[in-house]
């Protein structure tokens, strides 16, 4: 820990990418772990463009369900202090692959949603998007006006992440000096390769995650703890 906050207390740019385990201590389940979404639902069929063709209602059930529970959640101390470490570094960049919007609501603002977010919906065939409330898409409005379908507008299996999101991320990881990996597993692609392909040789890779992960031989520094906990102490 002291290596990593020395420096990250030197570090000009800093680069940060996140996954559900930063939203745990807010009450929202992760994808892979106990009691993760992939325990209990069938999201294979759930998260993808063939299950949304197959029973869009369902899908949009699902995740008009889970946008109910990211708007009643609220951001941790993990969330606050990833956007007080934004306000003290110059070239500061965090990539997270939640769609929850928490750390929006926490005040990060040099933000990229790699997998999109719950606040929209976009129709499949013309693009046009719609905000979403805390109520979601009401079940009878899933067919556009152009004939296409309003879907979530978040990222699936097999369908490619927001053009101008990932290469300002791929940047941003390029140039950093110091990477922090909160709260994933690290196994979803392209996402999981900021911290390492795209990472700089010169880089110094941080881990903090209470479990290992898919990159946790490959990173300099392992913080065995939790992001509400782990994140705070590095600021202090
Ligand atoms: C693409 C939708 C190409 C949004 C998600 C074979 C090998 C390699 C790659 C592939 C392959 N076959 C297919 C692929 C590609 C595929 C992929 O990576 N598959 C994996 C599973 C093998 N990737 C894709 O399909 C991507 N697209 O490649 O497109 C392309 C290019 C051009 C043109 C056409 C196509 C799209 C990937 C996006 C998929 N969408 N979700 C939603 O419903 O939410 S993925 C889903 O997993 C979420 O987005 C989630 O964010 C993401 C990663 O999961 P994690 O966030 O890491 O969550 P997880 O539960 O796994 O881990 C939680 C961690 O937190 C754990 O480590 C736990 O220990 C830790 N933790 C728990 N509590 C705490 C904590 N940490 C800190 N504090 C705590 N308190």
């Amino acid at each position: 820990m002291e290596e990593l906050i020395e420096r990250l207390e030197r570090a000009r740019s800093v680069f940060v990418l996140t996954g559900s385990g930063i939203s745990a201590e807010s009450g929202l389940p992760t994808f892979r772990g106990v009691g993760g979404m992939w325990r209990t639902h069938r999201v294979e069929e759930l998260a993808s463009p063939e299950g949304f063709a197959r029973n869009p209602q369902l899908v949009w059930t699902w995740y008009n369900e889970r946008n109910g529970a990211h708007r009643r959640a609220a951001p941790n101390a993990g969330h606050y202090a990833l956007a007080e470490l934004e306000r003290r570094t110059s070239d500061f960049t965090l990539a997270t692959q939640n769609v929850d919007s928490l750390h929006m609501r926490a005040g990060s603002r040099r933000l990229l949603e790699l997998h999109g977010s719950l606040r929209t919906a976009r129709c499949d065939a013309c693009g046009a998007r719609r905000p979403l409330d805390a109520t979601g898409l009401p079940l009878q409005e899933i067919e556009h006006g152009c004939g296409g379908m309003l879907r979530p507008d978040i990222v699936w299996f097999g369908e490619p992440l927001p053009e101008a999101a990932w290469r300002e991320a791929a940047e941003a990881a390029a140039r950093a000096e110091v990477i922090l990996v909160v709260g994933t597993s690290a196994v979803v692609y392209p996402a999981a390769a900021l911290a390492t392909r795209y990472a700089s040789r010169e880089a110094y890779v941080a881990e903090i995650n209470p479990e290992e992960t898919a990159i946790s031989d490959r990173v300099n520094c392992v913080i065995r703890s939790t992001a509400a906990d782990a994140l705070p102490r590095l600021l202090r």
